[in-house]
């Protein structure tokens, strides 16, 4: 009941924005309107990369479209934002695959650590080149109404704690928060970890408060969410990447006329360097910014190569159990993943 509520309000929500950027929009004059929603807010990563976007689609169409970009908050959490791409009620959005383990279990992928390289580079290019992801991935997500037209890196996760994180025995009984996706609850699971799934708006009280013990995330993520303030340590871990994907939903798409098709095309392809070079600068800049804090000091320790070994052993199993209760599909894509990665190191 609550759950319907909720979703009744988001969507009398979204249809009054939807309205009042409709009635802007006749002021315009433009003669396409669409909604881009993200998961992050104006400085972040997801955000800056969608106003971007918006800027570079109105200047090649002369204004013939024009993107409104939603910071995160207003539409409900990283599930509902896929949902209501999935149903139409907006057009573009960043999505997190952690967001959409319920719907499409296969893009549960994205969980598994240790999977993807440590250079973040290579970790792009495996991401821009992968027909695993770009052929058969699509097509799962656009079984459920979403089309990923690029999957980009926000850069590698790290670990932030109220304790010292060096080995999986320091997981034990740890309330990590996680995305909403039980194969990442599986990944931390395989370390005796107790994951707790919470939307990230409600990250930062929770950890002040002790009702988890520490989080996963890229570095410009932590710094300018703060989590670092509320939090002692900040394991420089490169357990996993952090991917995000550029999607539109795929009957809005396959209805555009074919010249501003080919723009939005075009404009996913030129915001490929464009987000790796925003994430690179965040995440060291960033770094630098949580090491000279003096303010509410935290310790960064970065594992050793033995430490990370640990870590890997207990994760790698983790890979069966994706292939074993997430269909035949999941073991197909995944393994030709795991080709196409090995192929490009
Ligand atoms: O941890 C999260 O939920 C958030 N992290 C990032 C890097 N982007 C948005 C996402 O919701």
């Amino acid at each position: 009941m609550v759950m319907f509520l909720k979703k009744g309000l988001l969507l009398i929500l979204a249809l009054a924005t939807a309205i009042m950027l409709a009635a802007c929009g006749d002021d315009d004059g433009a003669e396409f309107q669409w909604d881009f929603v993200t998961e992050e807010v104006q400085g972040q990563v997801q955000y800056e990369y969608a106003d971007e976007f918006a800027e570079r689609m109105a200047e090649k169409s002369d204004g013939r479209v024009q993107i409104n970009v939603f910071e995160y908050g207003g539409l409900g959490d990283g599930v509902d934002q896929a949902e209501q791409l999935m149903d139409g009620y907006t057009e573009l959005a960043i999505v997190s695959p952690g967001f959409t383990g319920t719907m499409v279990e296969e893009a549960q992928l994205f969980a598994l650590h240790f999977l993807f390289p440590d250079d973040v580079a290579l970790t792009q290019q495996i991401l821009d080149e992968s027909e695993a992801l770009n052929v058969e991935l699509r097509e799962k997500y656009e079984e459920h109404n979403m089309t990923p037209l690029a999957f980009w890196t926000e850069g590698a996760m790290q670990w932030t704690s109220d304790r010292p994180l060096r080995s999986p025995a320091d997981f034990d009984g740890f309330q990590i928060r996680i995305q909403n996706s039980p194969l990442i609850s599986s990944s931390y699971e395989a370390y005796d970890a107790d994951p707790t799934v919470l939307d990230w708006s409600e990250l930062y009280t929770s950890l002040q408060q002790g009702a988890v013990h520490g989080q996963e995330n890229p570095i410009f993520f932590i710094e300018d969410a703060g989590f670092h303030e509320v939090q002692d340590h900040m394991t420089i871990s490169n357990h996993n990447n952090y991917v995000a994907m550029t999607v539109v939903n795929t009957d809005f798409y396959n209805d555009l006329p074919d010249d501003i098709r080919e723009m939005l095309d075009e404009t996913v392809e030129e915001m490929r360097p464009v987000a790796f070079e925003m994430q690179e600068q965040m995440n060291e800049e960033l770094l630098d910014a949580i090491i000279d804090n003096e303010e509410t000091p935290t310790e960064v320790y970065e594992l050793t190569e033995a430490e990370r070994e640990a870590f890997r052993e207990l994760a790698i199993p983790v890979r069966q159990f994706f292939i074993d209760n997430y269909g035949d599909d999941s073991e197909r894509i995944l393994n030709q993943l795991i080709e196409e990665i090995e192929a490009a190191q």
